[in-house]
């Protein structure tokens, strides 16, 4: 059985450590529930993995062996994004590199002029979540979603990313104006974890 303390995160998003950390906190396994931060062990300079598939369950695969390969350890890789119905999708799997080095207010400003003319405002962050361990050569893949719509306006300064114009549905108010209990929750970054301890407790890993 492996201890969760052993698991290190396959990214580079410290947004994305918090929040994992914040909802395993929330769930009872095995012990202690702390997935690391590669880059606090080890010292790598520019890491950076070519996420060239067309899906969040390739994009994710891809990273865990990367990261997995590099650290040589069992990792959790996660791999997500907004996606816009009336935008056919879009931002989706380039929600990280769209107007890259601009920040989220400017992009988000620039899809809301995309969506200026639209009717459907329906959207939905997914998040692709891969386990892998390089010495068993173990790999399992899940994703979930969270649907929601995107706001007229950037509402909010909780979470990160396109959190401050994304409205779950239910609520009124954005990611960005919930507290991160609320988002940790119902997000997609929850769910797919949650999932993937699932995976992990059925297969006897966990
Ligand atoms: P790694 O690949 O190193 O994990 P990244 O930030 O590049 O880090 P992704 O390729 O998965 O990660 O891109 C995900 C992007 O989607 C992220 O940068 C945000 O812009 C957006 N995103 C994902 N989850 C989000 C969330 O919970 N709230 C807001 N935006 C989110």
């Amino acid at each position: 059985m492996k201890k969760m303390d052993e698991i290190y995160l396959a990214s580079s998003n410290k947004n994305k450590v918090r929040e994992i950390n914040e909802i395993l906190e929330n769930i009872e396994i095995n012990g202690s529930i702390n997935l690391k931060y590669i880059f606090d062990e080890i010292e790598v300079g520019d890491f950076d993995v070519d996420e060239c598939g067309e899906t969040f369950v390739e994009n994710s695969i891809i990273k865990a062996l990367a990261y997995g390969k590099l650290i040589n350890k069992p990792v959790i890789s996660d791999d997500s994004g907004l996606s816009i119905v009336a935008l056919d999708g879009f931002p989706g799997i380039n929600s990280a590199r769209f107007m890259k080095g601009e920040s989220y207010t400017k992009k988000m400003e620039s899809i809301l002029s995309l969506l200026k003319n639209k009717e459907d405002r329906s959207a939905f962050f997914a998040c692709a979540a891969t386990y892998y361990d390089p010495e068993k050569n173990i790999l399992l893949s899940c994703q979930a979603e969270v649907y929601g719509k995107i706001a007229y306006e950037v509402r909010g300064n909780n979470g990160f990313g396109y959190d401050p114009f994304f409205i779950p549905s239910g609520y009124n108010k954005t990611f960005g104006e919930l507290p991160k209990e609320s988002k940790n929750l119902i997000s997609h970054r929850a769910k797919a974890i949650k999932k993937l301890l699932i995976l992990l407790k059925s297969a006897k890993i966990l």
